[in-house]
């Protein structure tokens, strides 16, 4: 057996010889936006107390350049070549810049209160959709543990038409991001995509073999993607909402590699080891067209709260259950209308039955470990991620529309929402949209029953 004194010998020679470094520029300091949330015990969202919180924008979005000079060493969808010739000296040559979020990214806050605004017109560029962190402080990412207790936020999407989501959600980041300069530039973003447009993979530049995208200007796909759980609480817009946990093998943060990763950036969407797809609960998909969208049981032209349980113990996650209030009525999440589908919450048995009654051949979800893979995953704790965006892969079809858009829509899983087929597509909501924007806001989080006043017997 190796003593602890060489165990401990050995880990900081491996990390001195691993650890990777990004610069860091210094023509913009990096102030994070403050953001109160509530942390809650007892029952009934009576006894909550003030967390101050602060939120980061992720490292994709900043501003990468020669580490002395001006020059872009990313710039639009492609890496400048003469700084980035492979990614070893792309890493060593640029630097990672502060953010500043009101005016180039468009994002504020106000005690609990966070807005995410579409399109931000700045002084050097033309800012779209953003995705932040929530921190615990400069430099570490708050970890929730999900199971056991309860989630809930305000929402107000009046404002998000169809092609676009304002995403609350959670995944399975390490809590310090990567090297340097680590959480604080918002880096080591993983998701049940496996992310391959990311420009740093793991404190690496992704730069060599990089394609640029043909219908987004500011995006490509690089050869390592980042993977981990993901549980998205919230992806949503005024028309359509999903509530959808994704797994992962292995659940925590892992690099995959060109075409296996899988999942929205790979030419094999299942290649992959975690679930791009999902096991979700969308209300329209279950066959409840009128419960949720502008004037509906769930009125998306105004403010609502949105309170999710995660109920199990341990890493045990057994069910996700959804409840709204509006105007001072709980609202519970309503039983699906489609034949031979019954339940109001996801239940590893509910994900069975979604892939049997939607006739899905390939159901990656249970494949990668259904909800014991999801428990696992949040019990390493989770990172809380806020993002808005537009879709250059599939215009948000998934969520608000029909799809696959060739076929038809009366077969049980197609219709998700009552956006048009055409609708969603990036340039027209982008020109048409620019004002679009998602407000977050009074985060409240605790054991079961401790953020809202749940009735009895829902
Ligand atoms: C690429 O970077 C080099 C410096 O490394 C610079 O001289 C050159 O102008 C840049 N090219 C473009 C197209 O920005
Ligand atoms: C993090 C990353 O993208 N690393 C790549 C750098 O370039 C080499 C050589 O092409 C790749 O093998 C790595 O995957």
């Amino acid at each position: 057996m190796v003593s602890s004194f060489t165990l401990k010998a050995i880990t900081a020679f491996l990390s001195a010889s691993t650890v990777t470094a990004q610069l860091v520029g210094k023509e913009q300091t990096e102030t994070h936006p403050r953001m109160a949330w509530k942390r809650c015990s007892g029952k009934g969202g009576n006894s909550c107390s003030n967390v101050n919180g602060e939120v980061v924008i992720d490292a994709n979005w900043r501003w990468l350049h020669v580490k002395d000079g001006y020059t872009n060493c990313y710039d639009g969808n492609e890496w400048n070549t003469t700084a980035c010739p492979d990614n070893a000296s792309c890493t060593k040559n640029c630097a990672i810049e502060g953010a500043d979020y009101r005016a180039t990214y468009g994002i504020t806050t106000s005690s609990d209160q966070l807005t995410l605004k579409f399109i931000t017109k700045g002084q050097y560029s033309t800012n779209i959709g953003s995705r932040v962190y929530m921190m615990k402080d400069s430099s570490n990412y708050e970890m929730f543990n999900l199971i056991g207790n309860e989630f809930t936020f305000d929402v107000d999407l009046s404002q998000l038409p169809c092609g676009l989501n304002g995403a609350l959600y959670f995944v399975s980041m390490p809590q310090k991001g990567h090297g340097e300069p680590g959480a604080k530039y918002g880096t080591g973003y993983c998701d049940a995509q496996c992310a391959r447009d990311l420009k740093f993979v793991d404190g690496q530049a992704n730069a060599e073999g990089w394609e640029p995208s043909s219908n987004d200007q500011n995006a490509g796909v690089g050869k390592k993607g980042a993977c981990c759980t993901e549980m998205d609480v919230w992806e949503a817009n005024s028309i359509s909402t999903a509530l959808t946990p994704h797994s992962c093998q292995p659940e925590g943060y892992f690099v995959c590699e060109e075409t296996g990763c899988g999942g929205t950036y790979s030419l094999d969407r299942y290649a992959g080891t975690c679930d791009a797809n999902g096991c979700d609960f969308n209300p329209y998909r279950v066959g409840v067209t009128d419960f949720y969208g502008k004037g509906m049981t769930v009125d998306t032209s105004k403010k609502f709260t949105v309170v999710t349980q995660f109920l199990g113990s341990g890493t045990d996650l057994r069910e996700l259950k959804r409840f709204y209030v509006q105007n001072g009525r709980v609202i519970v999440n309503p039983e699906p209308q489609i034949p031979g589908m019954t339940g109001n919450s996801i239940t590893q048995e509910w994900c069975d039955r979604e892939q049997e009654i939607f006739q899905e051949e390939i159901y990656p979800f249970n494949k990668w470990g259904g909800m014991a893979s999801m428990g696992r995953g949040m019990g390493l704790g989770m990172v809380l991620v806020m993002s808005l965006w537009d879709d250059h892969y599939a215009n948000m079809l998934w969520l608000d529309s029909s799809y696959p858009t060739d076929q038809d829509p009366s077969k049980p899983g197609i219709a998700r929402g009552s956006c048009s087929t055409d609708s969603g597509v990036p340039a027209d909501v982008e020109s048409n949209h620019a004002d679009a924007q998602v407000i977050f806001s009074n985060i409240k989080f605790g054991p079961i029953g401790s953020t809202f006043a749940q009735p009895s017997g829902t």
